[in-house]
């Protein structure tokens, strides 16, 4: 079975672990956001893609979901010596390394889809990892610090600013004129199952959305799209979802993100058992919608969401 997986970070690397043990052989390939992405001491880090590899090759800060396991900071205590900020944003010595990798790489040339190929070499994560695109599209947040209105990266927003500063508009620059990555059409066309974990909808599945070309291949897709709710009981399971979603004006629940993302997107929603009153008003507004557990509290209970939602593909197939 070929299943496609839009995912972004911490939310969407702990569903494919789960999804990783319910279809054991199964052909998975993870078409990565990339819109978190940040330039930072001459090196291009890509959070969301480094989640996906680590987490998925066994390297991964457990309890953080981000960086490595083990870690050291010494680079990082250096460059605040030489007083080379920002300092709040926390690169390990280890972390280190694959960006040093990426950046050589994409200096001789190699687009970042052959980059991130030759690095899980290394990873192993037993999937196919795509960036959803090669050309260079980061996520601006348009706020308002000490009363002067700006545009900061989204990484600012979100770990330097908690996500405390207002978030007028999220912007994910350079996106309308990326283009797909190669492959990420083709794995979409040729796709048994399609699914949107439950990864923050506006920046990270939002975000490979805005990439032209991938959220028509989606609509036109053979095979059923099928999406989790990562809003639980009107508020996000992790991170700061909901911060974002006032953002664009979609309200933090289970039906508004359904919804948000279309009837024409999605052939079935997955809701939390605590949302089950939604099902009604989601199904009115024209999708399929379950209530099943989607507490990930460990890989079992991550692997049962994975085959409730691929129980479902089949169910509303060829419907
Ligand atoms: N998230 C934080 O909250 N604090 C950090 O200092 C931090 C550093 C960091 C370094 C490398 C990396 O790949 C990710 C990192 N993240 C950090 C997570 C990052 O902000 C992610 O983009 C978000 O978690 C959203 O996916």
């Amino acid at each position: 079975m070929r299943i496609v997986v839009l995912a972004g970070g911490i939310g969407g690397a702990r569903f494919l672990r789960g999804l990783k043990q319910a279809v054991e052989g199964g052909e998975i390939t993870v078409v990565g956001n990339t819109g978190d992405d940040i330039h930072l001491f001459g090196l291009k880090v890509c959070p969301d893609l480094d989640t996906v590899m680590y987490t998925l090759g066994g390297g991964i800060h457990e309890e953080q979901g981000w960086g490595r396991a083990e870690e050291s900071f010494s680079v990082k205590a250096e460059l605040k010596a030489y007083g080379v900020g920002p300092e709040w944003f926390g690169l390990g010595d280890k972390d280190f390394a694959t960006h040093i990798v990426r950046t050589q790489m994409l200096a001789a040339g190699y687009p970042l889809s052959a980059v991130t190929e030759a690095l899980c070499d290394r990873w192993q994560p037993g999937v196919r990892l795509i960036p959803m695109s090669d050309d260079r599209v980061e996520t601006h947040v348009l706020t308002e610090v000490e009363g002067e209105r700006k545009a900061v990266h989204f990484q600012e927003y979100w770990v330097k600013h908690h996500a405390t500063v207002p978030a007028f508009a999220i912007i994910p620059v350079g996106a309308e004129t990326a283009k797909p990555a190669p492959g990420v059409l083709e794995a979409i066309a040729e796709a048994d199952v399609i699914l949107l974990p439950p990864s923050n909808p506006v920046v990270s599945v939002g975000t490979i959305l805005a990439v032209p070309g991938i959220r028509q291949a989606l609509v036109a897709a053979r095979a059923p799209v099928i999406g989790l709710s990562p809003i639980i009981g009107g508020a996000p399971v992790r991170g700061m979802a909901d911060k974002v979603l006032e953002a664009v004006g979609v309200e933090t629940s289970a039906s508004a993100v359904a919804k948000h993302y279309g009837s024409d997107l999605l052939d079935g929603w997955l809701v939390d058992g605590s949302d089950a009153g939604a099902v009604a008003e989601v199904e009115a507004a024209g999708i399929p919608c379950r209530a099943v557990p989607l507490w990930m509290t460990d890989v079992d209970a991550s692997a049962a969401m994975a085959r409730e939602a691929l129980a479902f593909a089949e169910a509303v197939r060829g419907e």
